[in-house]
């Protein structure tokens, strides 16, 4: 069967059969094709790019499906203590390339598919990204998978199975539009359904007093909760893990047959349609407002569904009887943010009204089960849950929340005096009558055995002002747990040009799991040879970039300029405000200079990425400025050689798998204090990107890493930020002249007539708009445009460039997720390895 601009089945003369574990390429041509021909998903005569998609993946599949059972049966054989991660997001992106990279059979399957006349590469350009995750929260969810399996720990993630995950953006005339992103328009490959698998979840109801004086949670709403599970393969290692999705289903039962045969056809499927919106779409948020019953109801199905799944295994694994007080030497639940913080109060329910312990016996059990990250200080991220809607939707958890705050109060009047002025901000209930929340942070610092932040700058000020008197309580809860990403989606298959120098000159490749090894390159930083070849792959990379913004911007790029980039969601507090003002500064210098003075500038091309919540006006509004400003600088004849700007629309995972190996430099530039961590500023470190940044989340031990000296700061420091602020209320605050001239550009027209009011009125120190430059974008700006300046002259000079970019890669082995996994199994999760023989 030959078709247009797709593979043949005829052409690779194999016979359809499927064997699961097959490593040659005829082997597996033969996979391929049996999966074109006997899987029901397309016409067996049709083997365009897409079905032969499918079907790659699907033998794929065979593969993993036959280790992740192995995985399983050894588990349950050995039965040690185990970590459920879990998360409301994980931020997978695509699967393909990650699976046969981690199975180590990349080179078989491009053999295989060459077969059939096609390209590896274009295959896996045919998936859809996994987008159940709204930024750096879920994809760092993702990248600890990948780590787990590795490390053979026995270990899960459980989270939902959203039927639409993050929105695609456009790029209109307008600004930012939000489209639906169906992203199981088809199927996923890569889910297995698992109808064995089936919880009862309830709302509503009442709490009802049994004779024994015993608590017991009635009536309400009854959905199901079904698991999909997602096999996630370690890098060459059989241990393959589950990241168990759940998906909510009413029950047969609920569908009103008489009211259907009666002609009320929705009315009879009002509880299907019930079920089904809770897990339609992703919570849009960081940190915003949304349709709040809706994501309390998946916040706790979540929490419901995946207690009573690790109870039942738990259960399971027991061999006669037990004692409740194994449970913590058996199963570690890490909570991701506070979002699954109801997990506290169901654990207590579960053990409590159906296992019939008692309180303090649930709460020692739950207690030392439960432990929490942290990933946010800004307030409006906080969250809180308003009481009166809690009581209606889980009446039973908020008598244990309240019980559970109660105590913590006896607690502190009896043995912290000292603390009692503090108390009303450190209980879990603020009763404030106007609006009476719960403080869902503090439910968890006083129910979990640990805490943790994402990077030793966020945990310093979790200690010493979010958490702070917690901290003088329980001085050990707290820890600090630097992120990391991992190498192998990182480096490894997105950019295989600059891991295969990295491999020859180590002499191994050893540091795609042991990535500190990466330090041996210090010693070859200045060598010749090496910077050919690392330039030679930097251009590599650029130039598929370059080809990749032409393709969805119809933007021609330069990869001789400078490729700076800044990508991450569009927020005030990581300040692309302060970068596309600065490119407004370099523009209106550029056209002020004689043609002769052009030369002698460094030409650069700055990219933008990132989405902007769907109401978060001023967000769209700086999407909306930087488009513009691309629009007129990007057809200026005498300066577009000297500069463009480029907003990459619909940024996602596997859009950074193309911009990040093909950046020089990048741009991490949040107001200090403010970015918990970042995961991308590690990202692009590895991939030898030079960043500009302020002293703010993980940058600072990335600088630490590096080198101060591969590294351009800029900006103030957390500390001072309190005092900056205040000198700018109180009008104290001079602005730089090129931050003024900046502004004035804007105003003065050149960029179209769209209102930027909003936008400049946000900087100005006693605006009513706004919370007068709440983010120090006009206090950063001189001292941002000093170290611009140094990147410029640093980039003049190819061999200093080059040697800072090898230092980079050079001193980013801490940044592994291997390393912060193997911290949380030490000294959070007392774990060890489980590895299938
Ligand atoms: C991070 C979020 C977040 N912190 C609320 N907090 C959300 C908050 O849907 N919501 O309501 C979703 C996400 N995301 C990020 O976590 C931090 O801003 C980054 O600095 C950090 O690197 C990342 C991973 O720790």
């Amino acid at each position: 069967v030959e078709t247009n601009g797709g593979g043949s089945l005829v052409a690779a003369k194999v016979a359809a059969v499927a064997n699961p574990l097959a490593e040659k390429p005829d082997e597996i041509a033969s996979n391929i094709s049996y999966h074109s021909q006997y899987s029901p998903h397309f016409s067996p005569f049709k083997f365009e790019l897409e079905q032969a998609y499918y079907a790659t993946a699907e033998s794929v599949r065979d593969r993993l499906i036959q280790q992740w059972n192995e995985t399983y049966l050894h588990f349950h054989k050995v039965d040690p203590k185990q970590t459920y991660y879990l998360s409301m997001e994980f931020l997978q992106g695509r699967a393909l390339t990650n699976a046969i990279g981690n199975l180590n059979i990349q080179d078989a399957y491009a053999d295989a598919l060459r077969k059939f006349g096609l390209e590896l590469e274009e295959i896996t350009e045919q998936e859809k990204d996994a987008a159940l995750g709204n930024g750096g929260l879920g994809r760092l969810a993702s990248c600890f998978l990948d780590s787990m399996a590795t490390l053979n720990l026995p270990a899960w993630g459980y989270g939902l199975r959203y039927r639409y995950g993050l929105f695609k953006q456009i790029i209109a005339k307008e600004g930012q539009e939000e489209v639906a992103e169906d992203w199981l328009e088809k199927f996923s490959p890569w889910e297995i359904v698992r109808h064995d698998i089936l919880y009862p979840v309830k709302f509503f109801g009442q709490v009802e007093v049994n004779p024994d004086g015993s608590r017991k949670w009635v009536g309400g709403e009854v959905v199901q909760a079904l698991a999909y599970d997602v096999p996630i393969p370690g890098y060459k290692t059989k241990n393959t893990i589950s990241l168990r999705l759940w998906e909510a289903k009413a029950h047969a039962d609920d569908f009103d047959l008489f009211l259907f045969n009666d002609g009320q056809l929705e009315s009879a499927s009002v509880l299907h349609s019930r079920a089904q919106q809770i897990c339609s779409v992703l919570y849009p948020g960081d940190a915003t407002e949304g349709g709040k019953l809706l994501r309390l109801k998946q916040q706790y199905f979540l929490c419901s569904a995946s207690l009573q799944d690790i109870i039942s295994r738990f259960k399971e694994r027991r061999q006669g009887p037990w004692n409740w007080s194994e449970f913590p030497t058996k199963v570690a639940v890490q909570l991701n943010d506070t979002h699954p913080t109801l997990s506290i109060p169901e654990l207590m329910r579960l053990l409590m009204d159906d296992e019939g312990l008692g309180w303090d016996e649930a709460w020692e059990v739950t207690t030392k089960t439960i432990a929490y990250t942290n990933h946010t200080v800004l307030p409006e991220a906080l969250e809180k849950w308003s009481q009166p809607v809690m009581w209606k939707l889980l009446p039973r958890h908020m008598e244990i929340i309240q019980e559970i705050d109660k105590r913590f109060a006896t607690l502190i009047s009896k043995t912290r005096l000292d603390l009692e002025s503090e108390l009303s901000t450190m209980r879990i209930l603020d009763n404030n009558p106007q609006k009476p929340v719960v403080r869902m942070a503090n439910l968890c610092v006083v129910s979990a055995h640990t805490v943790n932040g994402v990077a030793q700058l966020h945990s310093d000020i979790l200690k010493s002002e979010l958490f702070a008197n917690y901290v003088s309580i329980w001085p050990t809860k707290f820890q600090n747990k630097t992120n990391g990403i991992t190498p192998r989606r990182w480096i490894s298959f997105c950019s295989p040009e600059l891991s295969r120098i990295i491999t020859k000159w180590l002499k191994t490749d050893q540091w795609v799991t042991n990535l500190d090894l990466l330090t041996g390159l210090r010693q070859f930083a200045d060598n010749e040879e090496l910077q050919a070849e690392w330039l030679a792959a930097k251009m590599a990379n650029k130039q598929r970039l370059a080809q990749y913004v032409l393709q969805v911007t119809g933007e021609s790029i330069d990869p001789d300029s400078l490729f700076d980039i800044q990508v991450k969601r569009i927020h005030e507090y990581k300040r692309q405000l302060l970068n596309i003002l600065g490119v407004i500064y370099r523009y209106k210098k550029l056209k002020e200079m004689s043609p002769e003075e052009r030369k002698s500038t460094t030409p650069r091309t700055v990219m933008f990425g990132g989405k902007a919540f769907a109401t978060y006006t001023n967000a769209k509004r700086i999407v909306k400025l930087v488009d513009d400003v691309g629009a007129v600088v990007n057809i200026d004849p005498e300066v577009n050689s000297y500069l463009k700007v480029v907003f990459v629309p619909n940024y996602n995972v596997s859009v950074a798998e193309v911009l990040i190996p093909g950046s020089e430099l990048s741009q991490h530039i949040s107001t200090a204090g403010m970015e918990a961590s970042g995961t991308s500023n590690m990202k692009f470190a590895l991939n030898g990107c030079l960043i500009i940044g302020t002293l703010d989340g993980a940058n600072v031990e990335i600088r630490e890493e590096i080198g101060e000296e591969n590294f351009f700061l800029f900006g103030a420091t957390a500390e001072d930020v309190p005092r900056l602020r205040k000198e700018r209320e109180d009008g104290l605050f001079k602005p730089d002249p090129r931050f003024e001239e900046a502004k004035k550009f804007i105003r003065s027209g050149v960029f179209g007539s769209y209102d930027y009011n909003p936008l400049l009125e946000s900087l100005e120190g006693n605006s009513g708009y706004g919370r007068g430059d709440y983010f120090l974008v006009g206090y950063d700006f001189a001292s941002y445009m000093d170290a611009q300046e140094k990147v410029d002259e640093a980039y003049r000079d190819k061999k200093r460039w080059l040697k800072m970019s090898i230092l980079s890669t050079a001193g980013s082995g801490k940044f592994s997720s291997d390393r912060t996994i193997a911290q949380y199994a030490k000294e959070i999760w007392n774990i060890e390895e489980c590895r299938v023989p």
